[in-house]
């Protein structure tokens, strides 16, 4: 059980309290990634609850509205501003799965650090992230996925974008991924970590 004030405050549900924590976290100068791991730290325990049946879905789609109102605050704190252009990141949920709000975060730190994001949002196939990456002429593709059950449609998109014969690196990301997500879908990078996007997407664009 989440043992932070504003973790337990969204396991629990209490929207009210929830946005008080961030705003007063925000004003006392807390970084904005400690603010959502506290958050995501709440979500988790939501899901387990969800897994053990004692919450159902409508209780893990008010937690998702709890988390998006709690992001407008946050957003103009993760997403910066004013860094000169970096180069372009192709973006997507994949295929059969919709949870996008980790997805979203990226999408803030990446533009934040001068990247131009193009966002394909959720349920990706993987024609889209190749057609994407073509017109855009990205170095970098990046998905996310939530759902084990959407694990080999990951695998089709980060293949699909390597047969392209295009010239693009895969990074993968979500709380599920590991060695062995890293092996069978065969992508270039992978992290459960948000702002390690950033740091890939430097690696590649040579600005590290
Ligand atoms: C909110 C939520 C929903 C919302 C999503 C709303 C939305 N707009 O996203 C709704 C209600 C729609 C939903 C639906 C479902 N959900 Co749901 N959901 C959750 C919950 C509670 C929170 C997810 C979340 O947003 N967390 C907060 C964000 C900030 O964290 P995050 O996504 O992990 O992202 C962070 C990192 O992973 C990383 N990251 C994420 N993406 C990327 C990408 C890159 C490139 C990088 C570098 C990093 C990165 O950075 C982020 C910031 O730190 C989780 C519980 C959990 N353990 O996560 C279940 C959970 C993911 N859901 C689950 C399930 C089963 C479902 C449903 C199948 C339920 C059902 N019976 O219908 C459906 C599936 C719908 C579909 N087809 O996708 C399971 C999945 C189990 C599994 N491993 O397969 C979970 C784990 C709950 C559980 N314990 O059972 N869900």
């Amino acid at each position: 059980m989440a043992k932070d004030e504003l973790a337990l405050a969204i396991a629990n549900l209490e929207q009210d309290k929830v946005l008080a924590l961030v705003k007063e976290r925000l004003q006392a100068g807390v970084k904005p990634m400690d603010i959502v791991n506290s958050l995501q730290e709440g979500m988790v325990e939501v899901g387990n609850r969800f897994e053990k049946g004692e919450f159902f879905l409508s209780e893990l789609i008010f937690c998702g509205e709890i988390m998006k109102e709690a992001m407008k605050d946050l957003e103009p704190h993760l997403a910066g501003g004013g860094r000169e252009y970096r180069g372009t990141v192709v973006i997507g949920t994949v295929k059969g799965d919709i949870h996008d709000l980790g997805k979203n975060i990226v999408v803030m730190l990446l533009k934040g650090a001068g990247y131009n994001v193009v966002d394909l949002g959720v349920d990706v196939a993987p024609e889209k992230f190749v057609e994407a990456a073509r017109d855009t002429k990205t170095s970098l593709v990046a998905m996310s996925l939530l759902l084990t059950s959407c694990m080999d449609n990951m695998r089709k998109c980060v293949q699909a974008v390597k047969e392209s014969g295009l010239n693009v690196k895969v990074l993968i990301g979500g709380p599920i991924i590991d060695e062995k997500v890293m092996e069978f879908t065969g992508a270039d990078y992978g992290s459960s970590i948000a702002s390690d996007a950033t740091k890939i997407a430097a690696e590649v664009y040579g600005a590290a």
